[in-house]
């Protein structure tokens, strides 16, 4: 893949230990001249070009200076699925409002943010949505997402900090199960995404969704065409392997975009902390 010109003098990558992470780590460093990693899970040593700075996205001053000297953002740490609200709030919601407190502080010019498609779970997946679609949070996991979203927006219309935020649909090595063939990003295809999103001249706050070019897309990404993000894979490949999947079209979970997260919870005993990746 070719890559842009160098841009950044130092970049953060946060939630650099998780599956994305692990996946954009390597491809993130050649696009400045430091890429600093951030995580409350172990992250390894720092490779050549690499600042390794582990933080809990709850703790205030630590996430304060993180951002010392960051040019941009490409916020992905926080608690990935569904869980009590107690366990998102500080990871999602107070994290995000750190990251973006520190970005203020340190003149940081933009953030890529990791959203989800669970902002938006709860339209049907007979619907065509755009990111200007009215929130419909399938969870708290997804509440947290859209109060990222309009974080993001007061930051860039008080302060203008840029963002993009990324409704990302689900992004692993191959689509997992029915829903996939609409909602899978490929890894290549999230880093076209996101090095679209970190060097596209003018961004405010943009909104987009995250999928590959599924022929079976529940996503219009036209008002966000000036990213010029094209992507190049699709979940075609396994459309036999999937649509061999029985399903149930009045269960919510076959009906809805967010597919089985509008069902589960609610985790009111939970008492464990923010999950590690496996
Ligand atoms: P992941 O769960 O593998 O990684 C998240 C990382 O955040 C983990 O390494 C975890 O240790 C870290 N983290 C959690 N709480 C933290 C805290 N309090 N302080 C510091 N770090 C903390 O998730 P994944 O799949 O890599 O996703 C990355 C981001 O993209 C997440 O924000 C997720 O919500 C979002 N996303 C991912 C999708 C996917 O399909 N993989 C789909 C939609 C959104
Ligand atoms: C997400 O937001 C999650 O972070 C990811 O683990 C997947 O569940 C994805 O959505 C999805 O909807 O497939």
């Amino acid at each position: 893949m070719t890559l842009p010109a160098l841009r950044f003098r130092r970049l953060l990558l946060t939630g650099a230990a998780g599956g994305l992470g692990r996946v954009l780590r390597p491809r993130l460093k050649g696009w400045c001249e430091t890429l600093r990693v951030s995580d409350i899970a172990e992250l390894g040593a720092a490779a050549a070009g690499e600042e390794v700075q582990a933080a809990d996205l709850a703790d205030k001053a630590a996430v304060l200076a993180l951002l010392a000297d960051v040019d941009a953002v490409v916020h992905l740490g926080g608690v990935s699925t569904e869980h009590a609200f107690e366990t998102i709030l500080p990871a999602n919601i107070v994290g995000t409002y750190h990251v973006y407190e520190g970005a203020r502080r340190a003149g940081t010019k933009r953030i890529v943010f990791a959203s989800s498609n669970h902002v938006t779970g709860f339209y049907q997946q007979s619907e065509t949505i755009t990111p200007q679609a009215l929130p419909r949070p399938d969870t708290y996991y997804g509440l947290s997402k859209a109060f990222g979203e309009n974080l993001a927006q007061f930051y860039f219309d008080r302060y203008g900090i840029e963002t993009v935020s990324l409704r990302i649909g689900s992004c692993f090595p191959a689509p997992r199960g029915r829903r996939g063939l609409s909602s899978y990003l490929s890894y290549d295809d999230l880093e076209r995404l996101v090095r679209a999103a970190l060097t596209a001249p003018v961004v405010g706050h943009t909104v987009v969704y995250g999928a590959s070019a599924n022929r079976s897309l529940w996503y219009d990404n036209r008002s966000a065409s000036h990213l010029g993000y094209a992507p190049q894979d699709s979940s075609e490949p396994w459309r036999a392997e999937l649509e061999r999947e029985v399903v149930d079209p009045k269960d919510p979970v076959a009906r809805h975009q967010g597919g089985a997260f509008v069902t589960m919870g609610p985790f009111e005993d939970e008492v464990s902390p923010a999950p590690r990746p496996s």
